[in-house]
């Protein structure tokens, strides 16, 4: 069944989501002119809390800049007040949150300033990105023979629609193989993330993860991981990591809104260390999701909640 929801913000309003329509002639439908975000509202004991709301929605003003779609039509605070509006309108406990800016519809032509700024913000529900039973068991995955759009081709820090095509050529053909998902590498032959999350490597006790100069989306669950795995103790760097290398890590997950914490269990059908979750990889999924579910004090503050707190 299609993913959908009562009621939209479109533009300034909530209205019904069968109305939520686009012209054909629309600049980012032709050309990939809109930058995006996804964000989870997760279903907390005081309602629905978004996960570093802020974050998000800085890193969407972020993408719009280097889109040049400047200046943005809204604000980090309005964009929140409409995102929780929807939650509500929606009757939601929890959801997947898609922001888009995007060039609109006025003429043809590559530079598309001419055509006006829309956004929107759906509020959709969304299970687990690799399948429910991939946050136990992980998922096997096989190097892309895709490398990621590099900086100076692209612009990889920025969440720009038409980068994803990039994406979707590493998912497709990780699908049409029988892997569940791919590690793409960069140009240099460095690794770099998965089609729609990023990477991370344990290794002697270490958590490794990838430089953002390695043609990687800066994550904000990675920068949540990264914080995680020190306050458990375990020592975090971001290295170059060589294929390899994956071969021989005693772990790999996979990190991001969608997936939140995958293991990965296989790499080009070689089994990563006993071929099941690991422990320090459950250690973080498990405080990730203490934490997203309200059950761990909120210490470093990634919850947004919804309703007004008494
Ligand atoms: N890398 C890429 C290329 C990426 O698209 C994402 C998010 C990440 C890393 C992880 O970033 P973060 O969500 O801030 O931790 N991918 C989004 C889109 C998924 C989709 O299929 O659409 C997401 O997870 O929402």
């Amino acid at each position: 069944m299609a993913m959908r929801a009562d009621w939209i913000w479109m533009n300034g309003d909530l209205i019904p989501w069968d109305q939520a329509n686009v012209h054909v002639f629309t600049h980012a439908l032709h050309y990939g002119s809109s930058v995006f975000e996804g964000i989870r509202a997760y279903n907390t004991p005081k309602g629905p809390a978004i996960f570093r709301s802020h974050e998000h929605f800085r890193r969407l003003m972020d993408s719009a800049k280097i889109m040049r779609i400047t200046p943005a039509p809204y604000t980090v605070e309005e964009l929140i007040e409409a995102a929780k509006a929807s939650i509500r309108a929606n009757k939601q406990d929890s959801c997947y949150i898609r922001p888009l800016i995007y060039r609109g519809y006025e003429s043809l032509g590559v530079d598309g300033r001419k055509c006006p700024v829309d956004v929107i913000i759906g509020t959709v529900p969304w299970g687990a990105y690799l399948g429910e039973e991939a946050i136990n068991q992980g998922v096997d995955v096989a190097v892309s023979s895709w490398r990621r759009t590099p900086s100076g081709v692209g612009a990889p820090l920025g969440k720009i629609g038409g980068q994803y095509v990039n994406s979707q050529f590493i998912a497709m053909e990780a699908h049409d193989l029988g892997y569940d998902e791919a590690i793409s590498l960069d140009i240099h032959g460095y690794v770099a993330e998965g089609s729609g999350e990023n990477l991370f490597m344990v290794m002697d006790g270490v958590v490794y993860t990838p430089p953002l100069a390695t043609s990687i989306l800066s994550g904000i669950t990675r920068d949540a991981v990264k914080t995680i795995a020190h306050d458990l103790g375990y020592e975090v760097k971001e290295m170059t990591i060589t294929r390899e290398m994956l071969y021989l890590a005693d772990e790999l997950f996979f990190t991001g809104t969608a997936a939140e914490v995958t293991p990965i269990r296989s790499v080009d059908r070689i089994s990563v260390g006993s071929g099941t979750r690991g422990p320090i990889t459950k250690a973080i999924q498990q405080r990730f999701f203490d934490i997203t579910a309200g059950r761990y004090p909120d210490e470093h503050n990634w919850l947004d909640y919804v309703y007004d707190q008494e």
